[in-house]
């Protein structure tokens, strides 16, 4: 259908079609840019981009969310700053792909996406993913997906200038169906862990708040320079180097307004531990660290609102065994892990609870761990 619409706009067909799918991330949240660990699954949902080379130095670029519109660039004059909204992402792609030494040029592309944007499931990431992928694929760039996963991370921080780490892009790129990832943001080694929650009796509801986060608006920048000050002044590399049984001495050593960062941050690269070591034996156990992780989130590095937090709280009274907020924060979804024969009376309790609320009716969906980025024709 949308190769019908890529000819109806650039009056020819494209070379081929490409997706990359937004994720959730089970446990690990904001350890990434602190060179720690995260456990992140794709989702079902994906962008697609339909591809066609071009030779005259034009990238043209139309979403099928802005019926008819083509956003034209030059991709020899492409410099940060000088795309707008969603342009941005995939022209920061080209840009990197061309500072990286490919020779890479213009394209005519198309974008549909089903992963729903401003939700905390990585559209963005996603968006860059495809692109890169296409990208990859039809120049031959012989890229490894963890490879294209920093191009696109380094798109995002350098030519949209949000200083995201790396976790979505190596989700998208990397993640397998039926697994999470369990990522090491230090050195980008991954492991695929089985988790297939249907077989385990289990399933993940996605709740979509309506709460729409940017991670462009500073609070996500001054949290990170946070964590980078608080590592500095501990005299380590990274946060990821302080081990659990340090914490106390070290925070110690902080002034007050670091030390909740730091207690967050050393706690989640250990509940990302033990969710490893559960979700190989015992699936179901992985429910109270998810909780943990929320409250860890919500009262220590005050990421969530009042729509997450009530999500969770509504969701664990009617009966899920964990939940928590997923992805950056200050809004997004919330991930629930709940028995099978409780889903739906989960699923009600938080709608009933966000109406009583006065809130937006939240968007609620089953997620499945999902394959990632890749060539659909
Ligand atoms: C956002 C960022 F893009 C990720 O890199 C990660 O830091 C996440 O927030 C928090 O875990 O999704």
């Amino acid at each position: 259908m949308s190769a019908a619409v890529f000819r109806g706009l650039f009056g020819h067909d494209p070379e081929g079609e490409w997706a990359a799918p937004g994720r959730v991330n089970l446990i690990g949240e904001h350890t990434d840019y602190n060179d720690g660990f995260s456990l992140p699954i794709a989702l079902e949902q994906t962008v697609r981009a339909w591809v066609r080379r071009r030779d005259d130095g034009l990238l043209r670029l139309a979403s099928t969310r802005t019926p008819g519109r083509v956003v034209e660039l030059d991709v020899a004059a492409l410099a940060p700053g000088g795309a707008e909204g969603w342009a941005a992402y995939p022209a920061g792609v080209v840009w990197t792909l061309r500072r990286a030494g490919h020779a890479v040029g213009g394209a005519d592309v198309l974008i549909d996406s089903d992963v729903p944007a401003g939700a905390g499931l990585s559209s963005s990431a996603a968006l860059e993913c495809a692109v890169a992928t296409a990208y990859a694929d039809l120049h031959g760039l012989g890229l490894e997906p963890g490879e294209l996963a920093l191009l696109a991370q380094r798109a995002e921080n350098e030519f949209v200038g949000v200083p995201c780490g790396v976790m979505d892009q190596m989700a998208s790129m990397c993640c397998r169906a039926g697994s999470a990832l369990h990522l090491d943001a230090r050195d980008l080694a991954t492991r695929d862990i089985p988790f297939d929650p249907a077989a385990a009796g289990l399933v993940l509801l996605v709740v979509d708040t309506r709460v729409h986060h940017d991670l462009g608006d500073g609070a996500y920048a001054a949290l990170r320079a946070g964590c980078e000050r608080a590592a500095a002044l501990l005299g380590l590399p990274a946060l990821r180097d302080l081990a659990p049984a340090g914490l106390d001495a070290a925070l110690g050593r902080l002034p007050a307004e670091l030390r909740p960062l730091v207690r967050h941050v050393v706690t989640e690269d250990e509940r990302v531990r033990q969710a490893v070591d559960l979700l190989e034996k015992d699936p179901a156990a992985l429910g109270p660290i998810l909780t943990a992780g929320h409250a860890s989130l919500r009262d220590d590095y005050r990421v969530s609102c009042p729509e997450t937090d009530l999500a969770v709280a509504s969701a664990v009274a009617a009966g899920a065994l964990g939940a928590r907020m997923t992805g950056g924060g200050f809004g997004g979804s919330v991930v629930v892990l709940v028995e099978q024969g409780a889903a739906a009376e989960v699923a009600d309790a938080v709608t009933a609870a966000f109406a009583a609320a006065g809130h937006t009716a939240p968007e609620i969906h089953t997620a499945t761990p999902s394959r990632g980025a890749h060539r659909v024709r």
